[in-house]
């Protein structure tokens, strides 16, 4: 049985060629399966054929477009010159139009190629969506998996266009690139007063982290009962003396309380889902409901009301004077 005590897939699963679709429907599939042997290391062997279908063609094309837009973009920033494109690509950007251009579309220049890069990515995110969900249900399949992209999806379309719009202004979207977006994240943070006194924030990181958590429990659990075929989940919930009861027992043993076999991935679907719900009510929030994070926190007793520190007369914190808040007693 010390076959049976891995943690990377010792099992080469080595059936027949699966080639027949599963139901109607998925007949149209691209490409003649092969097996591979590195592939059947971390999973099934077997790769392809690939469901293609109008909606996923549609789907890469107009990423694919959106890819090139960025892409150009970025070379024409470095002169067109390929050695500094890779030494400097984590680095370059496709920023979005300036304030003053509003909603309107911009000069290709100053952001309407971003404004056409996020109209084709968007809609190549939007047909992927179709296709995950056609799939699912041409599978016979419940929808838990699209809606769970539709949850990313939500943050996603919260962050480039939904709180733009609201805000009346493209520029407040993120930039393309690397390190851009991450700069555009910190400044956000600063602009609005510290983003991590947004309770909603704080709720994506705790699901955030919690799917973290919860995921490593659970892996752990099924692989150290894979040795009473723990892999076989869904018998197993309902049956006594199984891997799952086992693994039931070892956390009710552990910490009073087991999630069953459903549930744990009941309980992992919403953690996961809850991170970018929640974050999108977060982002949607911030200079739309509230300005300042950090001075909402201090109202609500959750941040340190700092001490006036300046002389009375002098150059007076601008950050103590935003919106009417007239900061702690001089
Ligand atoms: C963005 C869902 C959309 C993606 C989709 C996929 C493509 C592929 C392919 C082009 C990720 C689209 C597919 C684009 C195209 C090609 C090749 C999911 C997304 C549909 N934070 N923070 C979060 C922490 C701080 C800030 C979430 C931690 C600072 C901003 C998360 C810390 C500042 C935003 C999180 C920390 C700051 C966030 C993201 C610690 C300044 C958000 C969840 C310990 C740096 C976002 C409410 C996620 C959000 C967000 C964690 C600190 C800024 C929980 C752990 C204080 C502006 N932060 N953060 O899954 O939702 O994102 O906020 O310091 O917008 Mg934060």
């Amino acid at each position: 049985m010390a076959a049976y005590q891995n943690i990377f897939t010792r099992v080469q699963i080595r059936g027949p060629m699966h080639t027949v679709p599963l139901k109607r429907g998925n007949e149209d599939r691209f490409g003649k399966p092969f097996f591979s042997h590195l592939l059947g290391r971390f999973g099934d062997p077997q790769v392809g054929p690939l469901y293609i279908g109008r909606v996923g063609i549609a789907s890469v094309a107009c990423g694919a477009i959106a890819i090139v837009i960025i892409g150009l973009n970025m070379a024409a920033s470095v002169g067109f010159s390929p050695t500094r494109f890779v030494h400097e690509l984590p680095w370059l950007a496709l920023e979005p139009p300036p304030p003053q251009y509003g909603l309107h579309f911009p000069p290709l220049a100053q952001g309407g190629w971003w404004l056409m890069a996020g109209f084709f990515l968007t809609t190549s995110i939007l047909l992927w969506w179709v296709r995950m969900y056609r799939r699912a249900r041409a599978l016979g399949l419940g929808t838990h998996t699209p809606w769970a992209f539709a949850s990313a999806i939500w943050l996603y379309l919260v962050l480039g266009f939904i709180r733009p719009i609201l805000m009346g202004s493209f520029a407040e979207a993120p930039p393309f690139g690397v390190f851009p977006h991450l700069d555009w994240t910190a400044s956000f943070s600063v602009r609005y007063g510290n983003l991590f006194y947004n309770p909603f924030h704080m709720l994506s990181i705790a699901f955030l982290y919690g799917s973290a958590v919860l995921f490593a429990m659970h892996g752990a659990t099924v692989l150290a009962t894979t040795r009473y075929g723990a892999e076989r989940e869904v018998e197993q919930i309902v049956d006594r003396g199984t891997a799952f009861e086992r693994g039931g027992l070892f956390w009710r043993w552990t910490m009073g309380f087991n999630a069953t076999a459903e549930s744990i991935h009941r309980w992992a679907w919403w953690f996961a889902v809850l991170v970018t719900l929640t974050g999108g009510i977060g982002i949607l929030l911030t200079g739309t409901v509230v300005d300042n994070w950090f001075i909402w926190g201090v109202k609500h007793g959750i941040a340190p009301d700092y001490p006036y520190s300046f002389v009375p007369g002098g150059v007076q914190d601008p950050s103590l004077t935003w919106h009417g808040y007239t900061g702690a007693t001089p």
